[in-house]
């Protein structure tokens, strides 16, 4: 359906190195709600919340991170950073002792925006397994 064929496409212009939404709102070309920020890392409020707490947490150069699933070794200093940047927002929103993190990766799980980023989700009772 719709959805689906948009994802396929949104992978299909991030291997031709496109870029995404995310680059306007670390230019803050367009308006962003920053929970926190550092030079390596981004988080900000996910404009169509699934949680009482929905933040994304991005690295602010790409690097060919369009997806976890691109992840190479020279990348693991940005994922623990960016893992680190998610509780750090945990706590800056009040859910440390309750939330989850999120990666999506790829048309099959749903993964809109080719630049990684973590969900980060809380403040309300979470359910397991997720749809
Ligand atoms: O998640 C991509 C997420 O990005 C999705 O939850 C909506 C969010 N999004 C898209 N545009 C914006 C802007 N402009 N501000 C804040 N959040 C945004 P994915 O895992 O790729 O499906």
């Amino acid at each position: 359906h719709d959805e689906e064929a948009a994802a396929k496409a949104a992978a299909i212009n991030a291997d031709n190195g496109a870029p995404t939404i995310f680059d306007k709102i670390i230019a803050k070309e367009i308006p962003s709600t920053i929970v926190y920020e550092d030079d390596k890392v981004l988080a900000f409020k996910d404009i169509s919340p699934q949680a009482p707490v929905h933040v994304l947490v991005i690295p602010k150069f790409r690097d060919g991170l369009t997806q976890l699933g691109k992840a190479e070794q020279r990348h693991g200093e940005i994922l623990g950073q960016l893992l680190y940047a998610a509780r750090i927002v945990a706590e800056k929103e009040g859910i440390l002792d309750g939330f989850r993190v999120v990666i999506n990766n790829g048309p099959s799980a749903c993964q809109s925006v080719y630049h990684l980023h973590l969900h980060v989700l809380g403040g309300r009772q979470m359910k397991w397994p997720p749809g």
